[in-house]
């Protein structure tokens, strides 16, 4: 049975991957913070007592700013594959914490690769890179495409990317870094643009909420979802040479579009509902980001599955469901009495 490592399996991506892997069979380890609520949310699912026979996933206190945690856990647990896809992954936050951002996203990872080298495990290691690391390099964006981090949180990445690179050719690790494009879902975090949309649009619904507050709506992503992108982490690693691969869909769509697809869900028109709090723009943007994943595709045989309008139609049912208690239909007919408090429409 090969066994898994994974940090972050408490994010988006650890909790979809934990479930992937978990069908494939694998043992799963993954590393979880201590907090004094509970953070396992996402992967209360598929949790399992450890007082049962037969126990595939295992949960280990840790931190990407601990390295002695970090070292024993890779020497205790010798996993076959190691995941690395903890992260104060929030690009808007890593502003206001540029040091802790960088602690963890890039010397965490040196952290991890460090426990691996001393161990002197054989062991498979993924790098949660980013195409934030792009920056404003032209579009599309290719595995040979110029950084130009915009970011403490790129930048911090970068040294990841780096690192993992390094250590690649140093030591001869099987280490490398997935350049993945933006990618949602029903277990986004609430505080990034597509969840917090579709589910200000579940509140305004339920009458929680009568305005959302966004910023830049001009902003081009290049937006997937999740479940194809944590497929394409296990085949890097399945493949036979360790090689950095771009992932995304290569369609993009602004945030004001996003908007319009998720309230349009409900009948409503976005411009009654979204104002502009310029609290939410940052010191930089990256303005367009479109992914050319020709690489993926050629080599891996990745391909997404799941299509933008999809996606948006999963999340805004989702968040109907979860915060309303309204299936699609009976919100749609709630949202025919919902009238606007007249806030100033942005310019479309
Ligand atoms: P996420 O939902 O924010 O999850 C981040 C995970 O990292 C959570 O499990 C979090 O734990 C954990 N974490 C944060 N700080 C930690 C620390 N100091 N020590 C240990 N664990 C820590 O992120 P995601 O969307 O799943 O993304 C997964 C990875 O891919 C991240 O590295 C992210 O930067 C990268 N990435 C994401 C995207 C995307 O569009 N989603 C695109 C490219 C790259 P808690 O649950 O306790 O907070
Ligand atoms: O912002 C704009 C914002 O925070 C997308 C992370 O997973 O993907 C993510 O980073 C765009 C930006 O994602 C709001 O200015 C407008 O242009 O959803 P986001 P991100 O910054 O692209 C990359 C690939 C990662 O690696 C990261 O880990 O939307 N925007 N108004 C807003 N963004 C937020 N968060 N909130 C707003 O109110």
């Amino acid at each position: 049975m090969p066994l898994a490592l994974v940090t972050g399996i408490t994010g988006q991506d650890g909790s979809y991957l934990a479930e992937l892997l978990l069908a494939k069979g694998y043992e799963v380890h993954g590393v979880i913070r201590r907090a004094s609520t509970f953070n396992t949310e996402r992967i209360d699912h598929v949790y399992q007592d450890p007082h049962e026979p037969d126990v595939r996933l295992h949960l280990h206190y840790g931190d990407l700013t601990d390295g002695s945690q970090l070292a024993r856990l890779v020497r205790t647990i010798e996993p076959d594959e190691i995941y690395n896809l903890a992260a104060q992954s929030h690009v808007g936050v890593s502003f206001q914490q540029p040091e802790y951002t960088g602690n963890v996203d890039a010397l965490g990872t040196i952290r991890l690769l460090e426990a691996i080298r001393e161990a002197g495990v054989d062991t498979r290691f993924y790098q949660a890179a980013t195409s934030e690391m792009f920056g404003d390099a032209p579009a599309p964006q290719s595995e040979d495409s110029p950084f130009r981090p915009r970011s403490p949180y790129a930048a911090a990445k970068l040294y990841a990317y780096w690192a993992t690179a390094n250590y690649r050719e140093a030591y001869d690790l099987f280490a490398v870094s997935g350049i993945l494009f933006n990618h949602e879902g029903e277990r986004r975090g609430k505080t990034f643009v597509t969840r917090k949309i579709t589910h200000g649009v579940a509140r305004i619904v339920a009458g929680l909420d009568d305005a959302l507050y966004l910023g830049n709506l001009d902003a081009v992503r290049d937006w997937g979802h999740a479940q194809d992108y944590v497929r394409a982490m296990w085949m890097m690693l399945q493949a036979d040479a360790p090689v950095d691969y771009v992932i995304g869909t290569g369609e993009t769509h602004t945030v004001r579009e996003f908007c319009d697809a998720a309230f349009s869900h409900v009948g409503l028109d976005w411009r009654d509902w979204v104002r502009i709090d310029p609290a939410y723009y940052r010191p930089t943007e990256v303005d367009f980001l479109q992914a050319d994943a020709t690489r993926a595709r050629r080599d891996l045989g990745w391909k997404p599955e799941i299509g933008f309008d999809e996606m948006v139609h999963r999340m805004v049912v989702h968040d109907l469901d979860a915060e309303a208690g309204l299936d699609l239909e009976r919100a749609r007919e709630q949202a025919t009495r919902l009238r606007p408090s007249a806030p100033p429409r942005p310019t479309p």
